[in-house]
């Protein structure tokens, strides 16, 4: 494994090129956010600290339900996934963890995977369970729901797949497990809504209970889709009544395409970051339904929103206020790693234009509703061009000004398909379709 990598030299020497005009920008934007009293170095420490998690799932080309088109070079294992993470590190310095997805990314020996990653120098942030999809040795089906089935037995399997990722996680170093399950209704009177729920808290109670003392369990709504006429865990609502059922390890967790069109997002993030029940995000990006497109590459006006409450209840609660950052797509006609990593930066750019927002002002605005004084303290802030921040946030860490321009000049992709080639019998692992 890992095989071909972008070597440091090549990185630094891109870098060099580029270093009188980005030196000039880094500076031009300096003097123009001292003489709006930023405190550019405290700016500069937060994005420092910044980590969003790569998601296993998004490394390989996704697809739809009409189809797949896989590209050359994809990872055929959750080691390959490493290595391509790893590169995602190398270049952007935004994701130093990756969350993986069973048993999609399911192995014999979590231990061992775990050395893999950290001789990468890579962590596994929260584990993700999966009782949404039959597995072909599985005992009962998850055609009528699983953690909320009316069958007990699909309910105990379905309960013991998560026992299992906490298992596997434990070995790992993550802290965390992530459930979603797609149960629900395609038609009203299928199912008895209260009954539903209360099956999902039966069920999940037991989950609870196998969950390590340091560690969280996020809970993540969503919706629509499979189930069409009503989900289980639906909106944030459901997610917030099952986390505070559970205690106070439960969490909700935010994935950005799981909102009916227009939704406020950012009060969302606003009432869960207030209730203490915020536990972290699935970015990405959508314009209909659960589209998993690019963070950022359709509404990144919404995002940074999203990012100013962040900023906002940080200030307010302080150091135990840390949400959990991860990004949640699927690459079905780009580059999985360009996607990535154009994507940790679309998330740091609104990170940073939230952390530029004139705080004091910004309240005295709204204090004396002053309604046009607080909106253009917002827009001074969203229409700032951070892109020297974020550039030398990464060169400082090791990475490339353009992770992108680095990424096609080393030409990563068509070495992995030198390197993976795929067998006539398809890939070796069980790839994910969503
Ligand atoms: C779901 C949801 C989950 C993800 C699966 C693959 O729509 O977003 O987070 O695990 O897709
Ligand atoms: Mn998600
Ligand atoms: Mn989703």
């Amino acid at each position: 494994m890992l095989g071909f990598s972008i070597d440091e030299a090549v990185i630094a020497g891109h870098n060099r090129a580029q270093s009188k005009a980005l030196d000039a920008g880094y500076a031009r934007l300096c003097d123009q956010l001292a003489e709006r009293d930023v405190d550019v170095a405290a700016v500069e420490s937060r994005l420092a600290s910044l980590n969003i998690a790569v998601p296993s799932w998004g490394l390989g080309t996704g697809g739809t339900r009409f189809g797949r088109f896989p590209g050359r070079g994809e990872p055929r294992d959750v080691y390959e996934k490493l290595d391509d993470c790893r590169t995602i590190w190398d270049l952007g310095r935004l994701s130093k963890s990756v969350s993986l997805h069973l048993p999609w990314d399911e192995v014999s020996d979590y231990r061992k995977l775990r050395l893999y990653g950290e001789r990468l120098g890579l962590a596994f942030d929260a584990v993700n369970s999966n009782t949404f999809q039959d597995q072909p040795d599985q005992a009962h089906s998850y055609k009528f729901g699983s953690l909320t089935s009316t069958d007990a037995a699909v309910r105990r399997q379905a309960i013991e797949h998560n026992l299992q990722c906490i298992e596997a996680g434990v070995a790992l170093g993550s802290r965390a497990i992530t459930v979603w399950i797609g149960d629900g209704a395609n038609f009203p009177g299928q199912q008895n809504l209260s009954r539903a729920f209360e099956r999902y808290l039966d069920s999940m109670k037991d989950i609870y209970k196998g969950l390590p003392a340091d560690w969280l369990l996020y809970i993540e709504h969503k919706f629509f889709e499979p189930a069409f006429y009503a989900t289980v865990i639906s909106d944030w609502g459901s997610s917030y009544l099952a986390a505070t059922a559970l205690g106070e390890r439960a969490k909700c967790l935010v994935d950005l395409g799981h909102h009916a069109p227009n939704v406020n997002i950012e009060q969302i993030v606003a009432r869960l970051a207030w209730s203490g029940k915020l536990g972290g995000f699935h970015f990405n990006d959508s314009k209909y339904g659960d589209d998993d497109l690019d963070a950022g590459s359709i509404n990144p006006f919404q995002l940074f929103l999203i990012f100013n409450e962040l900023v906002d209840a940080g200030a307010r609660l302080g150091e135990a206020f840390q949400p959990a950052y991860m990004l949640d797509q699927s690459h079905n006609i780009t580059d999985p790693i360009e996607s990535l990593l154009i994507s940790g930066e679309q998330v740091a750019r609104a990170y940073a234009k939230a952390l530029l927002i004139d705080r004091t002002a910004l309240t005295q605005a709204q204090d004396a509703n002053d309604v046009i004084a607080a909106r253009r303290l917002l827009m001074a802030a969203y229409e700032t061009d951070v892109s020297p921040l974020l550039a030398k946030a990464r060169i400082d860490k090791g990475g490339a000004a353009d992770p992108i321009a680095v990424y096609r000049d080393s030409g990563y992709r068509a070495r992995k398909a030198d390197e993976r080639p795929v067998s006539a019998a398809g890939p070796a692992v069980r790839q994910s379709v969503l």
